[in-house]
């Protein structure tokens, strides 16, 4: 809206689009002259996402900017094609919360004459009226910031491609001191944006420590600010096994105090939490090894009192216990993925405990022709559900031959396994520990940045297979205390290169270090404890 000097909102509401277009004549000096005193804005190339070029983190496909500055009406509305969107609904009432954080003057104060421009609509055109969050949904959309205060478009195949949009414009306003107003800089504004990969995740690790479902919030939260879309959640593991599953009571038994515990109804509120802002929530349950709690409510699971992991594979009643977790997650769990770990199994146990021992000596198998059984018959549970099962490398690294090829291979110890899964047909996440661990506190957000997970894969046949990756917060030193500041900024380093196209990525990271350090403000300004960019934790002092 075209405004006179004194009070912007009132004002602003009054004027109809006619009176707008009546009023053109009077706007296009001042918009001609806004944009003589600024450097016309080009659409910009990879060469010019220099430090200053976007507030947009991740940066999107394509964008180009203009040179006027807005004001956003702090009666700002969000409208839809669709009325009854849940999940457009819902963000609607965060992103004004986000937008609105200073209190902002509605009655302005003189403006010694000068005409200023208010935004005071953002319009949502979504294609899809399904809402239910699947993997690989759409997450594409477009941005349209006029330069005369017209609506803002933004247009999705679905919500959540809408969702990705409204985090942008957010992205776009901030709050002026001088002014005390929100302000838009350089409209027009058109961004084109999809994402480069489907799968965009962190894992977090509620074993080692148990994490509040508030925490597990909070991180979501925080991963649609960076439009990554996966939480992966490592539930249980050697160390507790906070986890219900009503087909199984006692097997919570293994939770570390009656206190630190998720109940079933916990993890279908945090999995709904994550629809509404595009999040998926994949859980991990990671058999044979890593499973040492589930004998607290269940010794049988133990091979033996005294020797307690892998999972005792000569006992079927290990196998109903794994249906049983299955079946009672699929009921809350929307993701198409799941994870069953299969990572780190150290087979002794089996062949040093007398009954397993026989039971392998009867099938003439060693422990590693055991290990692949169990993984493979783990697979079939999942496969069951209508889950994709996902493994850690080890089984691809060990027993290649024995995998169906719809099994996605998740690399963590190195990149090398990669092309070679990609080659024999396996989809691929990547989380290769050198780059992508945060509990690695000496790893700079430069090598994380810089860790493009196609590297060596040069078969676009075989890039397809590629569904993205994860940055992993191992729980062993991370609770509540330490969560956000341990995951953050660091994790938006991934974030850019599972989202941005790698021309813009590729090259010197310390190009994106200014972006970082805003877009790490930013996170500080919406409540998310990030750490100082350049003062990561463990890092050491200059020698
Ligand atoms: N827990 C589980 C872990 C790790 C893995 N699985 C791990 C291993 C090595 C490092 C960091 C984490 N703590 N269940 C491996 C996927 Cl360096």
């Amino acid at each position: 809206f075209l405004v006179g000097t004194q009070c912007v909102q009132e004002a602003g509401r009054g004027l109809s689009r006619t009176d707008i277009a009546g009023q053109w004549s009077i706007l296009e000096p001042i918009l001609k002259a806004q944009e003589e005193s600024f450097i016309q804005a080009a659409p910009l190339d990879s060469n010019e996402v220099d430090e200053h070029s976007s507030l947009i983190w991740p940066l999107p496909l394509e964008h180009s900017r203009g040179n006027v500055t807005l004001v956003i009406d702090p009666g700002l509305k969000f409208t839809s094609n669709l009325p009854n969107s849940v999940v457009l609904d819902a963000a609607f009432d965060r992103y004004l919360k986000l937008i609105f954080t200073h209190p902002t003057k509605v009655k302005d104060q003189k403006l010694r004459g000068n005409l200023i421009l208010v935004l005071s609509e953002v319009h949502i055109e979504v294609n899809c009226t399904k809402e239910e969050l699947n993997y690989g949904v759409d997450e594409s959309y477009t941005l349209d910031v006029p330069k005369n205060g017209d609506p803002a478009i933004i247009k999705a195949e679905t919500v959540f491609g809408a969702l990705r949009g409204l985090e942008t414009f957010s992205q776009l306003c901030f709050y002026d001191f001088s002014t005390k107003k929100v302000r838009l800089e350089h409209a027009p504004w058109s961004v084109k944006d999809a994402p480069r990969f489907p799968h965009r995740g962190l894992l977090i690790d509620t074993s080692r420590h148990w994490q509040p479902v508030i925490a597990i919030k909070e991180i979501i939260d925080s991963l649609s600010y960076a439009k990554m879309n996966v939480l992966h959640w490592h539930t249980v593991d050697y160390q507790s096994f906070p986890l219900e599953v009503p087909s199984f009571p006692k097997l919570w038994d293994g939770a570390y105090t009656r206190y630190e515990k998720y109940s079933y109804a916990d993890v279908a509120d945090v999995v709904e939490y994550g629809r509404l802002r595009g999040v998926h929530v994949m859980a991990e349950i990671d058999v044979p090894g890593h499973a040492i709690s589930w004998g607290v409510g269940y010794p049988e699971l133990w091979p033996s009192p005294t020797c307690q992991e892998p999972l005792d594979v000569s006992n079927n009643f290990t196998f109903e216990v794994i249906e049983g977790i299955f079946s009672d997650l699929k009921k809350i769990l929307k993701y198409d993925l799941f994870h069953l770990g299969g990572d780190e199994v150290n087979t002794d146990c089996w062949t040093s405990t007398p009954h397993v021992a026989a039971w392998l000596a009867e099938r003439g198998w060693s422990g590693h022709d055991a290990y692949a059984d169990f993984v493979l018959h783990a697979q079939r549970l999942a496969l069951k559900q209508g889950w994709q099962p996902i493994n850690w490398q080890e089984p691809f690294d060990e027993f290649p031959e024995r995998l169906d090829n719809s099994s996605i291979v998740h690399i963590w110890i190195n990149k090398a396994s990669a092309p070679r899964a990609a080659a024999l047909g396996h989809r691929v996440l990547m989380s290769n520990f050198d780059a992508w661990y945060l509990d690695h506190l000496g790893v700079p957000w430069q090598t994380m940045y810089s860790n493009d997970i196609l590297q060596g894969v040069e078969d676009p046949e075989q890039q397809k297979l590629f569904l993205g990756g994860e940055v992993c917060a191992w729980g062993e030193t991370i609770d509540i205390s330490d969560l956000q500041q341990t995951v953050w900024p660091r994790s938006a380093a991934a974030a850019e290169r599972l989202w941005s196209p790698k021309s813009l990525t590729d090259g010197d990271p310390n190009r994106a270090l200014g972006r970082l350090e805003y877009f790490r403000c930013l996170l500080n300004s919406r409540g998310v404890r990030a750490a100082p960019v350049q003062n990561i934790l463990g890092r050491q002092p200059p020698t």
